[in-house]
Formats: C-alpha cells, sequence, structure tokens
C-alpha cells in the first residue's frame, strides 16, 4: 500500500484541511499519514474568530524523527500552510522521501478573487516557492493569478487565456498544473489538466452555490487516485466527481462546508475492486 502524507493545518472544526484529507485519502486505499501544521478551532473561511496554534517549531522535530526510525513516504501532499513552514516542509519532502516520491502542493491561499483571511499581499511569492519542484499543483483560478503576479479575476478567461496562465505556472518550476474554476460557458465548472506538453479538460454541470473546502476535497481525492495509478486527467474527474456528490448531499442550511462524509461510499467503490487485500 503506498503512503502519503499531507501537511495542512487541523481545523477542529470546519471540514477542511487534514480533516478531510484524512478521510479521502483512506477511502481512495492509500496510507495516510499526517503532519499538522497548525491547529485552529475552526477555519477562517466564514467563522466570525478562530484560535491559532502554530505547530513551526515542531516539524524539524518531527523530521529528525522519521530520519532516525527510516521512515519515508511515497507522496507529499501540502495545503493551507503558513510562510514559515515553507522551508521546513521543503526539507522534509526531501529529507523523508521514498524512491520516485512525488509532490503534490494544494496551495490553498485564497478564493472568489482574494487571499484568506490572515495571510500578508506577498504570501504567494512564498508559496510559489513550494510550488517550484513540484509534481503537481493544483490552484484554483485565484491562486493561480496571485501565483504568477497577475490581477485575480473570476470570469472571462478563454481559453487562450487559461493556457497562457498554465504556461506561467508552469515557469513556477511545477511539472504538472491541474488549474480548478475553469469554465468557458455559464452552465459547466471544470479543470485544466496540463502537463507541459498538452492541456485537457474536465467539466462536470455548474452547482450553483458557495460551498467551503471543496478543493481540499478535491486536493484530497486527486492525491490518492493518483496513488492508486490513475492518470491527472482521471484523478481531476473523480476529484470533480467527488465534490460535486459532496455538495449535493449538504444539506441547505449547513453553511461552514461540505457533507463529504455523505459522498465516501461513492469514493470507496471505485477502488473497491483493485484494492490491496
Ligand atoms: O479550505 C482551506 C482552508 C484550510 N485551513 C484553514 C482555512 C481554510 C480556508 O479558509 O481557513 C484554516
Amino acid at each position: 500500500m503506498k503512503r502519503i502524507l499531507t501537511i495542512q493545518d487541523i481545523s477542529c472544526v470546519g471540514q477542511c484541511s487534514t480533516t478531510v484529507a484524512l478521510p479521502l485519502v483512506s477511502a481512495c486505499g492509500v496510507e495516510c499519514a499526517i503532519l499538522p501544521s497548525a491547529v485552529l478551532s475552526n477555519h477562517t473561511g466564514g467563522f466570525s474568530s478562530w484560535t491559532y496554534a502554530d505547530l513551526t517549531g515542531e516539524l524539524s522535530n518531527v523530521e529528525r524523527k522519521w530520519q532516525e526510525l527510516g521512515i519515508t513516504f511515497d507522496a507529499f501532499y501540502t495545503g493551507y500552510v503558513s510562510e514559515s513552514q515553507i522551508d521546513p516542509i521543503l526539507s522534509i519532502m526531501s529529507s523523508c522521501a521514498a524512491p520516485g516520491a512525488i509532490r503534490i502542493v494544494d496551495p490553498a491561499m485564497a478564493d472568489n478573487g482574494r487571499l484568506y483571511a490572515g495571510f500578508a499581499d506577498d504570501f504567494p511569492v512564498k508559496m510559489a516557492r513550494l510550488c517550484n519542484g513540484a509534481d503537481y499543483i493544483l490552484p484554483n483560478l485565484t491562486e493561480a493569478a496571485l501565483l504568477v503576479g497577475d490581477e485575480p479575476h473570476l470570469e472571462g478567461y478563454t481559453r487562450d487565456d487559461i493556457e497562457f496562465l498554465i504556461t506561467k505556472l508552469h515557469g513556477l518550476g511545477a511539472k504538472n498544473v491541474v488549474l480548478t474554476g475553469v469554465s468557458f460557458n455559464p452552465g459547466e465548472l471544470g479543470s485544466a489538466v496540463s502537463d507541459c506538453q498538452k492541456v485537457e479538460y474536465d467539466f462536470n454541470p455548474r452547482i450553483d452555490r458557495m460551498s467551503h473546502g471543496t478543493g481540499d476535497i478535491y486536493a484530497s481525492v486527486f492525491a490518492g487516485a493518483l496513488m492508486r495509478g490513475r492518470t491527472a486527467l482521471e484523478a481531476a474527474a473523480l476529484a470533480a466527481d467527488v465534490v460535486c456528490e459532496a455538495i449535493k448531499a449538504t444539506d441547505s442550511d449547513h453553511w461552514y462546508g461540505v457533507s463529504f462524509e455523505r459522498a465516501i461510499p461513492f469514493l470507496a467503490k471505485e477502488f473497491t475492486e483493485d484494492c490491496p487485500a
């Protein structure tokens, strides 16, 4: 069984980051180790306040212990992290890598044209360092624009605009780009998947509802599916399907996240046949 290490915060309440990654990567039949970068009482996307315990100092302690014990990982999947954690994370990704280990970076820092609360305006430049050398980066349109120093805008991207943006994202040093939130027609929303040679698209019918945490669901399923041998386009398509299932299964008065738990049987079924005994 493949082993992924996910490095991102634990938001104790909020259905995002580690509390989403652990169950969804596991549901793909992939072992999911976690390294919490911080513990928050709840996420910062809509609650009026939160507590934040930074765990930066612990990252290198854990790294040393894993080196001593010879613990390595087949893949690293990073999400919401802070500026001071970029260097320790880069160090872990090189010192704890199994042969052929891959790096999946979700530059979780912004959505709907704005950085998340608490990130300074120059944070995208720091996040770009984590993207340099990544095997896969999974920005949404806002994150993509900020990473390359463009003004984010939410709509009006033509196919040429998207592919130019993707070229600039490869210019950061990312081998493959999975850009989410792409739309060329109001009824559809999807992803563009680029390996630097070609760009392929996957679309689903647009569900008109603001939902928090969907990027984390998408990245977690993408990481798990990729480790189970799916191509990047297949992994992206499955990730989008799980996001849609989860949104549709969420009660209309549930505002702070989506009920991804209800999509776990759908996801696990994808991997039951080829699940290792
Ligand atoms: O879903 C991304 C995310 C992760 N972690 C924390 C967040 C957010 C988005 O707002 O606040 C703490």
